[in-house]
Order: structure tokens, then sequence, then C-alpha cells
């Protein structure tokens, strides 16, 4: 039986970091297990040019902790008013490594995203002029869709219209929660990559719903079917490069979870790396785990992988996570897996 699993240092390729009092809470919990994350530019106003990037990547930087190492990969929030050149400047200074898609209204702060994709036909021409990746949020909005079915429909009538419209755009399907999805993504050519969460491999919508609501499970794209979660543990376990870790962690304070009107977001910085190992010696794949969570990410984005080490160790007792991190702004609940868990991570 393996007790001890060294990977090289993960990365995370979707991590909400917010700003202020929360980013300094936050942030040391990602830095201790990873090296790099892809920042999403989704605060209040959102991350939209190459000026407010550079200003948040420096916030960032100013809220590690000393002796910690992590590098921020800062995105921009495409909107319908954003400029091609701003773009390709951001992204040949070395700043900018994807822009985000949030279809309008479709998660947390999406309020300024794309209601018309045509308006934005030149900054993604320029993109795949440039080599610059889009991430997307995968979710149609239309009120007459349900929403299990948001992310299938996108694909269909969004997702794939437009990478046919643009040849040679790259584009990461972030957090993808079904079946469609990683079918979809198998069935393309290497310039489509999908992250998955750490959190849509061990819930389901029962987790959600049954026995009461349980809004630390709360989260967009929300969890679907059981068949959907078992899809997804065989795409992140199957070595297939196309597919890498995007945790997606999102913290919200305790109470704007608990609430009669709960943020979406799950928040698993802290105990993401013992979570998959778990997961992937679940499902006989310990040896996919470095592909998953530290190789196939720097692969697609073009980058090194990171030099240091990580290793997981499996012990005779269950590791005790904390239930909160406690932050400027509140508490903020860790997600708990609901089953023990003995790997740790140094
Ligand atoms: N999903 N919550 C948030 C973002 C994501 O779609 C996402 O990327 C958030 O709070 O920013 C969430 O449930
Ligand atoms: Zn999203
Ligand atoms: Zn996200």
């Amino acid at each position: 039986m393996t007790r001890e699993l060294t990977i090289p240092r993960p990365d995370d390729w979707h991590l909400h970091l917010r700003d202020g009092a929360m980013l300094q809470a936050v942030l040391p919990e990602t830095a201790r297990h990873f090296g790099r994350a892809i920042i999403m530019p989704n605060l209040v106003p959102p991350v939209v040019t190459g000026d407010q990037a550079a200003a948040y990547r420096d916030r960032i930087l100013a809220a590690l902790p000393d002796g910690m190492a992590f590098e921020p990969l800062m995105t921009l929030y495409l909107t319908e008013d954003t400029d091609p050149e701003d773009v390709a400047a951001a992204h040949a200074s070395g700043l900018v490594k994807a822009v985000k898609l949030y279809p309008a209204g479709a998660t947390t702060n999406s309020a300024s995203g794309v209601r018309d994709f045509d308006k934005v036909r030149p900054v993604l021409e320029k993109m795949a002029e440039i080599g610059l990746p889009l991430c997307t949020h995968g979710e149609v909005t239309d009120h007459d869709i349900d929403i299990f079915d948001r992310e299938a429909v996108f694909i269909d009538r969004v997702l794939d219209p437009i990478r046919k419209a643009t040849p040679g755009l790259r584009v990461v399907m972030e957090h993808i929660t079904t079946k469609n999805a990683a079918e979809y993504v198998a069935s393309q050519d290497k310039d489509l990559g999908a992250t998955i969460t750490t959190h849509h491999l061990i819930i389901n919508r029962n987790h959600i719903l049954v026995g009461g609501i349980k809004p630390h499970y709360y989260c967009l794209p929300v969890a679907k079917r059981e068949e959907h979660r078992l899809a997804l543990r065989a795409a992140a376990t199957s070595g297939d490069v196309r597919y890498f870790l995007g945790t997606d962690s999102a913290p919200h304070t305790d109470p704007n979870k608990e609430s009669a009107c709960g943020c979406a977001g799950c928040f698993t910085a802290t105990n993401t790396m013992s979570l998959l190992a778990h997961v992937f010696e679940e499902e006989g794949a310990l040896d996919k785990l470095a592909g998953f969570a530290s190789e196939h990410g720097p692969a697609f984005y073009g980058l090194p992988v990171n030099a240091e080490a990580m290793t997981l160790t499996k012990g005779d007792a269950p590791v005790a996570f904390p239930e909160k991190i406690e932050t400027g702004d509140g508490p903020v609940t860790v997600f708990d897996p609901g089953f023990d868990v003995y790997w740790s991570a140094e």
C-alpha cells in the first residue's frame, strides 16, 4: 500500500483570492501548497484592463506572508468593451496568462460579462492570433434553461460555435461538472483543455439537498447527478493531458453562505491536496495525481513544471483540518468532504 507520494509542486489553474482582508486570509491557504494559480478576475469591480491586473497582482504579492513563494498568474475579465490591443499588450508583457469569459449573470460577480458574443469577436480573434487562452465559465443564463442543463446547453449554443468561428483559439472549459463536458473535451483536439475542481469529484447534488439544505456545498456550476461525478472522476484520473486541476476555491463568509439567498462557492484551498490524494487512491490512480495537479496545466499554458516537490503522506489517523478559517471579514467554512481523510501534504 502506498504511504508516501512525491509529486512536483502543484498549481491551481482556477482560483478566487478576492481582495483586502479576505485576500490576506485565504492567500496563505493556497500558497502553502501551490506554486502558481490562475487568478480569477471577478472582483467588484472586475479586473478588466492590463493596468487593473498589474495593480491586483501587486496587491496579491503584498499580501503574501514572508517566506512563502507563490506566483499569481493573472487573467482579464472579458467585457463587450474590452480592447483587443490592451489584451495583446498585457499578454506581451507576460502579465496576463488568460482571458476569462463569463456569460453575464452566470455566477458570482458576473454582471459585467458578455451578453452578445459577436461583440467580443475582435478580442477572440486577437487571442487566437497571439495564442492567449480563453477560460470559460460554461453555462448559459437563459431563464428557460434548467440550471442543471446550463453547462450542456452552453457547449452546443456558445462554445462549439465560438471555437468553430475562431480557429486556433485555445480554450479552457473551467470547472466542468458534466459527462457531456468531459465527452466534448475528449472528442476535440489539443486546443481545448478543461479544469476540474476537487469538490465536483466528491459531491453530487444529493449532498446539497438531501436531509436539509447544505449551503456550503452550493456552488456554480451546481453539482449534478452521480453519473456526472463519476464521469469527472474518470476524466481526472485518466492521465489525459487535457484535464487538470482548477480548484475554483471560492471563499464567502459564513453569513453570506448561510442565508436566505446564499452565495455560491466552495472553499477548498486548505484541504484540496489531501482530498485529491484520497480520491485518486480510491480510483486506484495515485500514479495519475502528478499529471492532474502538477503537469498537465503547465503543459497547456506553455509553462515549466515547478522544480520543487510536494510529498503526500498517508497516516494512521484522520487528518484534522480546521473547520473554518478566520478572516477580517468573518469566518469562512472549509469544505467538508463528509469522510475521513488520512493524507497530509507537505
Ligand atoms: N463558482 N462561486 C464563485 C465563482 C465560481 O463559477 C465560478 O467560477 C465565486 O464566488 O466567485 C462559484 O460557485
Ligand atoms: Zn465559473
Ligand atoms: Zn471560479
